[in-house]
């Protein structure tokens, strides 16, 4: 590498030496050179005549300071240095950028036809030298030049002011943002478009204009979207008391996008996976997607753009709660438990494999190379469940009492974790002192339970341990503040009230200590405990349950979640012991018992279609891996098979008979009929392993009327490799292959493959005229799904599966870092192999530090990697 990169530390953070209050931008719009004008009034905040503007990739032009040329200024290679400044002054700066070669899909690129911009976390210095940090709020005025044939449609943030025509067919549009805002909010997009709008009364009566910008042609696939922001506008005000604060809010889908979108005041960027739907085109989890997502941006505008972050390593504060308020969003219009039960999946699985990767940091990381390394599942997932943690020890009123404050005391600012954490213990009267450690201590907590009953005394003693191994980063752990929700049933199914000391104790107990006793009084038996109920942590429980009570609670728990939980901790009790015995030669299998249990579970009329389908679904490999400290990839692979197997054709006549009892109606998007048809696809996932499954598959194949039944059948056929499989997909491909998004399901499935010859596959697959590497979902559906989703052959004891993603990654590293940086994680864990795995996943490791123009995303993982 020519320099290596440095770190930043959070103890280290100082405030900005001068702010800018106001800016005003001009873009001057074409594909290899665009001109951008920016405007700063600039004011002094220290003691210091010298301002260092942060800049990447850009062409100065010209610099003046209140009018003046300023020679007075050095160039570094992360930005611009200017000295011998007056206290307050006007600042000028002429840039050039090239927006086409902008393949890395930050800053202002090109998507398809038209221009769009990435700032978020530090990409404005891509557009101007800028003090680009979150604590400078600046007020923006924008005005976007462009030809009007191609771009008829000039966007950017806040409201549009003026516009105008131009000479040689140019037109330009001036819009300006009346909330101050930080630089990674900024946003600018212009193209030609097909608009759905509609409108919006807030409580308090604004109207407010909604307007959704698709590619021409797709205004058919956007309503979705718009019934998913009304919705999410009212919840807001609703739930949160919170309103919109502008006149319009726009939605702009993009092909070319990084992530899933971005909440841009005013201008949300949206990747189109999270935007565009029919019946056709979309399966059920794209619309709960899209809900999540458009919900998500909005609820940003009050927690991230009103109040936003003081520094990137507080991320969190905007990022977990946000994810907290979309969860609840989508909880709240839809099922709660399977909401629960999908969330809960992913802490258990990948975030819990990333809390024990190198790349382990806490919800506020302390050290960062590069910020878009910190957009992760940790910060995230396990940040909503810190908040979903606080709200579980206040309660609903108390933590709302806590938001309020919170936004009384920073709105318009930009705040810390601490802040937050603060505003909610000062209005709740609830000590958060210990809990604060969750923010700063990285890496899974062990709870390890054991119980006693005395008959004599009629006591119930439950014994709680807790342990956080060490992480990569971080040595020393100490006991954390987790609330622990139990509930205690009789034999009959009956609760019991918890009692200590002779009074009546909430469920949700306070452990605080490394170890902790407590003694329920008047059990009058011995009890069969529920424990962390609705995961009311992010942690692993240990407790010794025996089949049957486990089956009891499959039944009897009163709380969907932990009836869906004690089935997960069943199975799982067969997977590791079937991993242990395929491991010394022997066959998997499951009891009658626990057939029976799932058989019950199938045939239940009480409980919901969706919910049902959740319980019959099987931990996935990567959650399975996570269970162990060296990984059985092959033996994994082996017991999961024959568990759906043996469950298929043992429960083969139940299945059919759901199966055929949820008949195909028409589509509908009510969250009834998505449970049916997740139950009736999750019979035919089953069904596809018995001797009927490739007759019912391409039945069902041929008679769909909406996308969620086509990719049922399919993946159903490639997981279980059916015969009509390669049918299947050759008819979906001719009849896609013009739609990106809509192969993107195809792609996914070339990815995860079962085959053996499934990296040939995937080479051919890389010359379908669909296929891109520029295009991070395309890339990331096939192959992002191969190297995350398809162990088995990803760890290939030939090592062609690590040299496959050596070879795509350092590709990648060239043109678009963010995307490589998101593919190499797999690589990262190779402590979890066999030694032999272990040297040629390191091998490619080291091959790619060697790289001259490794980019700093990439450095910061392998080298952290490495080094572990
Ligand atoms: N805030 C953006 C994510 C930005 C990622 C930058 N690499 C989307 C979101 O979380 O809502
Ligand atoms: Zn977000």
């Amino acid at each position: 590498m020519a320099h290596t990169p440095q770190a930043k530390y959070r103890k280290n953070y100082q405030s900005p030496s001068h702010t800018i209050m106001d800016l005003e931008l001009i873009f001057d719009l074409f594909d290899t050179n665009t001109t951008v004008t920016a405007v700063s009034h600039v004011k002094q905040q220290k003691e210091s005549n010298q301002l260092v503007l942060d800049g990447e990739n850009l062409e100065l032009k010209s610099l003046k300071v209140n009018g003046i040329e300023w020679q007075d200024f050095q160039l570094l290679e992360t930005g611009l240095s200017l000295s011998s400044l007056p206290q307050e002054f006007e600042l000028e700066i002429v840039t050039l950028i090239n927006p086409e070669a902008n393949t890395a899909l930050e800053g202002l690129y090109k998507s398809g036809g038209a221009f769009c911009t990435q700032c978020e976390a530090e990409g404005f210095r891509r557009i101007t030298y800028f003090l680009d940090r979150p604590d400078v709020l600046a007020k923006y005025t924008t005005t976007v030049i462009a030809d009007k044939k191609d771009y008829p449609f000039l966007l950017s943030n806040g409201n549009r002011i003026e516009h105008g025509d131009l000479a040689e067919g140019r037109h330009w549009v001036k819009w300006q943002d009346p909330h101050p805002k930080p630089a990674y909010l900024f946003a600018l997009v212009a193209g030609d478009f097909d608009v759905l709008r509609d409108q919006y009364k807030t409580k308090s009566g604004r109207d407010v204009a909604l307007e959704i910008f698709v590619d021409k042609g797709n205004l058919d696939r956007a309503s979705h979207a718009m019934t998913s922001l009304i919705n999410a506008m009212k919840w807001d005000e609703e739930r949160f008391d919170l309103e919109y604060d502008l006149d319009i809010y726009m939605i702009v889908a993009v092909d070319f996008f990084n992530m899933g979108a971005m909440e841009n005041k005013g201008l949300n960027i949206f990747n189109s996976k999270f935007v565009l739907a029919n019946e056709k085109t979309a399966t059920d989890t794209d619309y709960l997607g899209i809900e999540a997502v458009i919900g998500h941006e909005y609820f940003h505008n009050w927690t991230g753009n009103r109040v936003t972050c003081r520094d990137w390593f507080q991320l969190s504060l905007k990022e977990g709660l946000t994810v907290f308020r979309d969860q609840e969003f989508s909880s709240d219009l839809g099922s709660r438990a399977v909401n629960r039960i999908n969330n809960v999946r992913i802490i258990r699985g990948p975030q819990f494999a990333e809390d024990a990767s190198p790349m382990s940091h806490p919800i506020r990381p302390d050290k960062v190379i590069e910020m878009n390394n910190f957009y992760t599942l940790t910060v995230y997932e396990k940040g909503s469940e810190v908040i979903r943690m606080m709200h579980t020890l206040l309660g609903e009123t108390n933590f709302q009492k806590g938001m309020k404050l919170y936004f009384e005391r920073h709105d318009g600012t930009a705040a810390t974790c601490e802040d937050f954490v603060a505003a909610v213990e000062d209005a709740s009267g609830v000590d958060l002192t210990q809990f604060r450690l969750w923010y700063s201590q990285s890496g899974t907590p062990i709870v390890s339970v054991s119980t006693e009953y005395d008959a004599q005394q009629k006591t119930y003693a439950l014994t709680v341990e807790q342990t956080t191994e060490p992480t990569h980063e971080q040595k020393e752990k100490a006991a954390l503040h987790i609330p622990f929700d139990v509930e205690l049933y009789t034999a009959h199914g009956d609760v019991i009230e918890l009692q200590c000391n002779g009074k009546r104790i909430s469920n949700v107990l306070n452990v605080t200590q490394a170890k902790q006793t407590f003694v329920f009084e008047n059990v009058p038996e011995k009890p069969i405990p529920s424990l962390l109920r609705e995961f009311s942590a992010p942690v692993k429980l240990e407790y010794d349950y025996s089949d049957d009570e486990l089956i009891f609670l499959m039944v009897n728990a009163r709380n969907e979640f932990a009836r869906w939980d004690a089935g997960q901790m069943l199975l799982a009790k067969y997977i590791r012991s079937n991993v242990f015995g395929v491991q010394s030669g022997k066959a998997a299998d499951l009891p009658e018992s626990v057939v029976d249990a799932f058989r019950g579970v199938l045939l239940s009329e009480a409980l919901e279609p969706a919910f049902i389908a959740e319980m019959l679904s099987l931990p996935s490999h990567n959650e399975v891996s996570g269970w162990y400290k060296r990984v059985d990839v092959d033996a994994i692979a082996t017991v999961l098979k024959a568990m759906k197997v043996q469950l298929a054709n043992a429960l083969q006549d139940e299945l059919n008979a759901v199966y055929h009892s949820l008949r195909q109606t028409a589509y509908s998007i009510e969250h009834s009929a998505i449970g049916e048809r997740a139950l009736r696809n999750t019979c035919l996932a089953y069904l596809a392993y018995t001797d009927q499954g490739n007759d019912l598959l391409l039945a069902q194949y041929h008679s769909a009327s909406n996308m969620t039944d086509t990719i049922a059948a399919m993946s159903a056929a490639n997981s279980a490799q059916l015969m009509c499989r390669q049918a299947l997909m050759d008819d979906y491909s001719n009849k896609w292959k013009h739609d990106g998004l809509v192969m993107d399901k195809w792609f996914a499935l070339q990815g995860t493959n079962p085959a053996p010859s499934v990296l040939d596959t995937i080479q051919q697959t890389m010359k379908h005229e669909a296929f891109s590497l520029k295009n991070p979902n395309r890339t990331r559906s096939l192959i992002g799904s191969f190297l995350s989703a398809n162990p088995v052959h990803f760890h290939a004891k030939s090592g062609e599966g690590y040299r496959f993603a050596g070879q795509i990654l350092r590709e990648l590293n060239d043109s678009n870092p963010q995307v490589a940086s998101r593919l190499i994680d797999p690589l990262l864990k190779f402590r979890l192999y066999d030694e032999a795995r272990q040297a040629m996943m390191k091998s490619e490791l080291e091959s790619l530090k060697s790289m001259e123009n490794l980019a700093r995303d990439l450095f910061e993982k392998v080298t952290k990697a490495l080094e572990s």
